[in-house]
């Protein structure tokens, strides 16, 4: 049998954006290894991609073209061919922007692939130029990513090749061996070498379980953790005066402000004995280097924003950012400045509209669904995302796609809850079977992949599906000509210096190429010297580090007896959201509630019960798993469970509610209150 082997990347929503090595026999994917060639991937792959094949040559792939024959959610639908979906999308579009104005035409898109052709390129290009309503892409990082701009200047932290020169590791709300599983061979490295690796997170999970110590902390009670450790620190005299008085600013009010904050109010609100945080903060702060690796876990609370900020403050308090080694890691995103204005062409929005286009929260689908006007949503056209799964306060999302007046088309790979609404279901590829250029926000290579095998049945990349849509609309600016190389070298052309020697021939040749961010063979330190970002200093803003509870939680102006339970919906370790989840060993997974003994012994649930979690606006059926993973009066679901795949197709979000972040407009995903009861067998 004639096997090839072909360079590509992972596509998957995951810091790590893996080199992979596919192989190819008789034209079919056979099998994903990781390339021992990246210095991140090193030769492994996670276990949801090791398998991946088996997704590739599923009999459950969407393959063609198809339009709804049965009511809308039924799933029912006949085969059409290209040419009749893309004339009927074009003329729908074109009534909708003839009836309602352009804007009433909504794209949907996330993280179903992390590349930039198939994620934001001719997709973009092609929104604009029709005037459809722009999309505020809030729902992973929303919060994190402005937290981090106001505070940091960047969105650039420790390099993960750099973490196995640290002492301390604190994972704070970082699930690292589910969710970024690559930065862990580095914490491995560290530990043989002394290093101690503690976790904080209101669930000991593999991760934590792993830990040297696991500090339980309750949801969304981040900051005043950090205001008592910076009470400790500052009290002790143990802040880095030489790097506080040249690179920040704000530090008398700061000092001012946390002497109010000690550790015993702390352990109020947290549920960490003040013993503990006076520790912790010692530690940190006299443990050289010391790293936090932050995910963005901590940001999907009410607080999420103002947490995130006061924790990346913290480095500059203790002047850990001038260690190799040190520092913080939340994304290292910020670091690709390829030219996005070239990628996406807002400019087209001129054309149809004069001006820029109206901008929806996706965070709020629901709500965008069923009550704007001005005008309403009445086409939509998903791809790369699963909002029936995945979008807050469920029920309100499910009625909008149900919306007899909405049309609704959507490109996927599987048969999804969100599929089963669409007017127009579109079979689209998947990484191994387009070309794209990837960057990553768990490392600074920029990667090509190139096409390893053909597409089943008619499936087609996102990006020639837009330039099949530009066309029939009529649109003839040259850049709907545009091929996937002309858009790759229209993106590598910037003038930012860490994309100095990144082109598309070095890739073609390297596959994978490490931006210029520091000299050859050095190690990036993006906070060693200050913070460009912010005009050199960063400021001990007052205002992220003034805490409250969150509303609803225990402790908050919402409370409610009959809801005494915060529910968190963190990541499944084998899926991603909610992709994979028609896999039933991931089904299952995500079917369970783990509770404390004491939380299912008075309510009379053991191990392994069947449990109904329910607040006012939905209800959750799972099974019991009664364990030392969470605290008292905290009960998680590993998450995002296919709705359709439950018995009342009810997933995690049937219960999170639309409330938003602090900050960047994101869900409070980790904020939610419910009640748990044992249900009939
Ligand atoms: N296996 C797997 N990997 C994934 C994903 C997946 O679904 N599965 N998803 C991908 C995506 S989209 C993302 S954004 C990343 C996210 O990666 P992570 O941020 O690591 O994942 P989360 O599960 O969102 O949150 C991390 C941890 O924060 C904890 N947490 C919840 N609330 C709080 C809080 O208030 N304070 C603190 N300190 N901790 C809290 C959760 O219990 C969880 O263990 O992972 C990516 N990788
Ligand atoms: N309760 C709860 N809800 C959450 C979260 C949580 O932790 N708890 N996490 C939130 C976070 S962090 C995120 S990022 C969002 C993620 O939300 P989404 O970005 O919607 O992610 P997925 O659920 O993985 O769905 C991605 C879909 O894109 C499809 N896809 C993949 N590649 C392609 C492609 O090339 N073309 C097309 N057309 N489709 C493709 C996949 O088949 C999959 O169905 O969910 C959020 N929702
Ligand atoms: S999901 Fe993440 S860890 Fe797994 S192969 Fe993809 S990039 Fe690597
Ligand atoms: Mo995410």
């Amino acid at each position: 049998m004639a096997q090839t082997v072909h360079h590509s990347t992972c596509a998957l929503d995951c810091p790590d954006a893996c080199a992979v090595l596919v192989s190819v026999e008789d034209g079919r994917v056979t099998r994903f290894r990781g390339d021992p060639a990246h210095p991140v991937t090193r030769g492994f792959l996670c276990g949801k991609v090791a398998q991946y094949a088996e997704r590739v040559n599923s009999p459950h792939r969407l393959l063609y073209p198809q339009r709804r024959t049965g009511a809308k959610g039924e799933g029912r639908f006949e085969r059409i061919t290209w040419d009749e979906a893309i004339a009927t999308i074009a003329g729908r579009f074109e009534d909708a922007a003839a009836r309602y104005g352009s804007e009433s035409i909504l794209p949907y898109s996330y993280a179903g692939t992390m590349g930039y052709l198939q994620g934001s390129g001719m997709d973009r290009r092609f929104f604009h130029r029709l005037g459809a309503s722009r999309l505020d892409r809030t729902i992973c990082s929303g919060a994190g990513v402005a937290a981090l701009n106001q505070t940091l200047g960047a969105r650039t932290g420790t390099e993960p090749e750099q973490f196995r020169h640290s002492k301390l590791i604190i994972a704070w709300g970082a699930n690292i061996l589910g969710t970024s599983v690559h930065l862990w061979p580095f914490i491995v490295e560290a530990r043989r070498n002394g290093a101690r690796f503690y976790t904080i997170d209101p669930v000991k999970n593999r991760t934590g379980s792993l830990s040297d110590r696991h500090f339980f902390i309750n949801p969304g009670s981040d900051q005043a953790l950090v205001l008592a450790m910076m009470h400790v620190i500052l009290g002790e005299g143990l802040e880095d005066r030489a790097y506080i008085d040249q690179y920040t600013t704000g530090i008398t009010a700061l000092r001012e402000h946390v002497r109010a904050w000690t550790p015993e109010r702390a352990e109020a609100l947290t549920g960490i004995l003040r013993d503990d945080i006076v520790a912790l903060a010692r530690e940190y702060a006299t443990t050289r280097p010391a790293a936090i690796r932050l995910n963005y876990g901590v940001q999907r609370t009410e607080r999420g924003g103002s947490a995130t900020c006061a924790i990346a403050m913290l480095p500059a308090l203790t002047g850990s950012w001038k260690d190799i080694g040190g520092g913080l890691l939340v994304s290292t995103s910020g670091g690709y400045h390829i030219n996005r204005a070239a990628l996406e062409r807002p400019d087209l929005q001129q054309i149809s509209l004069g001006r820029d286009a109206r901008i929806v929260n996706m965070s709020t689908l629901g709500s965008a669904l069923t009550g704007l006007s001005d005008p309403p949503v009445k086409a939509m056209m998903v791809y790369n995302s699963n909002p029936a799964a995945v979008v807050p306060d469920q029920h309100r999302v499910h009625r909008g796609l149900a919306r007899e007046d909405l049309f609704l088309v959507v490109a996927e790979q599987f048969q999804t809850d969100t599929a089963d609404y669409a007017d127009i279901l579109l079979p689209s590829t998947m990484f191994a079977e387009h070309d794209d250029l990837y960057f990553a926000y768990g490392h600074y290579y920029m990667q090509l992949a190139r096409k390893a095998a053909e597409p089943p049945g008619e499936c087609k990349p996102n990006s020639e599906v837009f330039r099949l849509l530009a066309a029939r609309m009529g649109f003839t600016d040259p850049c709907f000509a545009d091929s996937d190389d002309d858009m790759i070298r229209q993106s590598l052309a910037s003038p930012h210096p860490y994309l100095q020697g990144v082109t598309l021939e070095r890739l073609e040749r390297e596959h994978s190429v490490r931006l210029n961010v520091s000299p050859e063979g050095e190690p990036f330190q993006p906070h060693a010297q200050g913070f460009p970002g912010t005009g050199g200093r960063m400021e001990f803003r007052l205002d992220a580090l003034a805490y409250e509870p969150p509303d609803e939680s225990r402790h908050g102006t919402s409370y409610n007896a009959a809801f005494p339970l915060e529910f968190i919906s963190p990541k499944n370790d084998d899926s991603m959201n909610s992709t994979f989840g028609n896999r039933p060993t991931v089904d299952a997974q995500t079917a369970a509630l783990v509770m404390h003994t004491l939380d299912a012994g008075s309510r009379g649930i053991q191990d392994g019960d069947p449990v109904r979690v329910f607040n006012g606006r939905g209800n959750l059926l799972l099974k019991a798993s009664v364990n030392g993973a969470v605290r008292p009066g905290v009960v998680s679901s590993p998450s995002v469970r296919w709705p359709k795949m439950t018995p009342n197709r009810q997933g995690p979000n049937a219960l999170t509610s639309e409330r938003l972040a602090d900050m960047g407009g994101s869900p409070a995903f980790y904020n939610c209150m419910v009640q748990v009861e044992r249900c009939g067998d």
